[in-house]
């Protein structure tokens, strides 16, 4: 029998820990101590109630420096002045004078004394399983190809859209934390979605009945999550505190907390999680150390379902190590850092971006080395890269985050075979095997309200799409079939519109709430080359 309970833990953990005092630094030179001192009692009254005296987050999300990145200049001032729309955040400018807000905000940007912990007993305490995984029923509750939806990161509001993709109309909408981030990831029949928010919780949604079954806060800062290609396990990679951590994908158990440890006493953030279907493995990129770790799931003991609850509050990590183990890490150590990681088809090689801003590496995962640096300057962003055939050989096309073009490099020589000049620097690039185009975003810079469509057989850009003058559009994603593609405007006022894929003609345009991404089942499903992984 499940043992856990349903609601019980975010509400609870939030008011519970109301009488914790929020700690930052006070030799921080930014502020005073009795400055210092004000703005914690002012804190304490006003937001622990719901973003926890701590600061890691209860009803409201973590208010750390970690979390507050995204929040330039006078954003956050701006948020604390004015609330949030369609949230529980008040305004706070009738309350509060102006002095007292902006020492809010420069404190609230000062880094807690310890690095906070986060630890299994944390990770178990926040675990909610809403609907039992085998209360759900056996068939969708709607008529679409269920491998044909797509889910849509609302940023603007914090929801999820779930769309048609066959109709283009939406089927749910639904609220999730605060700020996710990185691609939804789905269990490998594209039954079941999980996102992953900035400040640590995973939510599992069941795409048939269009409802949340469950849902877990791994850390304090998360990064991103992966799904094992045999649907069993999650990995969750942290930023803070230091850990990985695996969940059982059938309902987010936790399994086990790994720590980023290094030889020499040091720990490093996780910069990002990736599977690796052909090699049965999770590969993690480091953000703190030149290492890059495989953590094999292959030849893992079946686990056994739900036959452990009984041992649950024992020794968690232990007994669970001994129903799935072993999940042995192997530390492929590099020469240098890497930032930003693309994989071939055949999860061989992992090409990375290296720190210096100039050079790419291949890194040969087999063997566990560099094996070619390629010249890629201005910040490739390779994590948005795409694969596809160009004159019978594999190629790799990437945008860069500081340079105007994008990049195509043959996979198998890894030389630069053509830079393709655009408006602009981009951030994504997106294509499917059933088209000859690929989309890639002018993301940055006076033309970001520009789309280039390139043909991938020429490597000629052919049309420069702009829908809506003034205002980001960015992010394709391709329906199942590769007819339509799917472009954000990039704006809290925005939209999704649907192209024509050959024509490239404006089909439907539908209101969103900056959707950031969209994510189609089947082509995340089968890893197609055109988009993320
Ligand atoms: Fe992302 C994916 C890293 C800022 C929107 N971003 C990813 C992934 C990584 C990453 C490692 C792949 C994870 C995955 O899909 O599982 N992103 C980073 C950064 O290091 C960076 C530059 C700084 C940071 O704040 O973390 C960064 N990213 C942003 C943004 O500012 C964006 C534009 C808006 C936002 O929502 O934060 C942004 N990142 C995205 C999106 C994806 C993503 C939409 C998924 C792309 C996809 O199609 O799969």
């Amino acid at each position: 029998k499940v043992t856990f309970q349903p609601f019980r833990s975010t509400l609870m953990a939030a008011t519970m820990l109301i009488c914790f005092q929020a700690v930052a630094r006070a030799d921080d030179a930014a502020l005073t101590s009795s400055q210092f001192a004000d703005a914690n009692a002012l804190y304490g009254t006003h937001c622990a109630a719901c973003h926890n005296g701590d600061r890691l987050g209860g009803m409201g999300p973590a208010l750390l420096p970690e979390s507050l990145t995204r929040l330039r200049g006078s954003m956050l001032n701006d948020v604390i002045s004015n609330g949030r729309a369609a949230t529980q955040m008040p305004a706070f400018d009738q309350v509060l004078n102006k002095t007292e807000i902006d020492l809010l905000a420069s404190w609230l940007r000062q880094p807690l004394s310890e690095t906070p912990s986060w630890n299994m007993a944390n990770i178990i305490d926040s675990h909610t399983v809403f609907v039992e995984p085998n209360q759900l029923p056996v068939k969708p509750k709607f008529t679409a190809d269920p491998l044909n939806l797509f889910t849509v990161v609302e940023a603007g509001d914090h929801h999820i859209t779930i769309l048609d993709g066959d109709t283009f109309t939406p089927l749910d909408r639904f609220p999730t934390r605060f700020a996710l981030h990185g691609g939804a990831k789905y269990s490998p029949d594209g039954r079941f979605v999980y996102l992953a928010s900035r400040d640590g919780w995973v939510q599992m949604y069941d795409l048939y009945s269009l409802q949340t079954v469950a849902e877990i806060r791994v850390g304090v800062n998360t990064r991103n999550v992966a799904v094992s290609d045999d649907g069993r396990y999650l990995m969750a990679g942290n930023m803070l505190p230091h850990t990985l951590v695996l969940l059982d994908a059938r309902d987010l158990r936790p399994i086990k907390q790994i720590p980023v440890d290094g030889d020499h006493g040091q720990s490093s953030r996780v910069s990002a999680v990736y599977t690796a279907p052909p090699r049965q493995s999770f590969i993690i990129a480091l953000k703190d150390f030149p290492e890059v770790w495989e953590i094999s799931y292959a030849d893992t003991p079946q686990p056994v379902y739900p036959g452990f609850v009984h041992n649950y509050e024992a020794n968690m990590v232990e007994a669970l190590d001994v129903q799935y183990g072993p999940f042995p890490v192997r530390r492929i150590r590099l020469d240098d850092g890497l930032d930003d990681f693309f994989f071939d088809q055949d999860y061989r090689y992992l090409v990375g971006a290296a720190r210096n801003g100039r050079d790419g590496q291949v890194i040969n995962l087999n063997i566990g080395r560099k094996i070619a640096d390629i010249a890629l300057e201005g910040m490739p962003h390779l994590g948005s890269g795409i694969t596809f055939e160009y004159q019978g050989r594999p190629v790799l096309a990437t945008p860069h985050l500081k340079d105007p073009k994008i990049s195509v490099i043959d996979m198998e020589s890894w030389e630069t075979i053509k830079v393709i000049e655009t408006l602009g620097p981009g951030f994504f690039t997106r294509s499917h095997e059933n088209t000859p185009y690929a989309w890639v975003d002018v993301f940055f810079g006076p033309n970001k309200d520009a789309v280039h469509i390139i043909d991938k057989r020429t490597l000629e850009i052919v049309k420069t799409l702009r829908p809506e003058p003034g205002k980001v559009a960015a992010h394709v994603e391709f329906d199942r079939s590769g007819t339509h593609a799917l472009l954000s405007i990039w704006d809290d006022d925005g939209a999704v519109i649907v192209y024509d894929a050959n024509t490239f003609e404006e089909i439907k345009r539908l209101p969103m709430k900056k959707p950031v991404g969209k994510y189609n089942v089947f082509n995340k499903i089968t890893y197609s080359e055109g988009t993320s992984h």
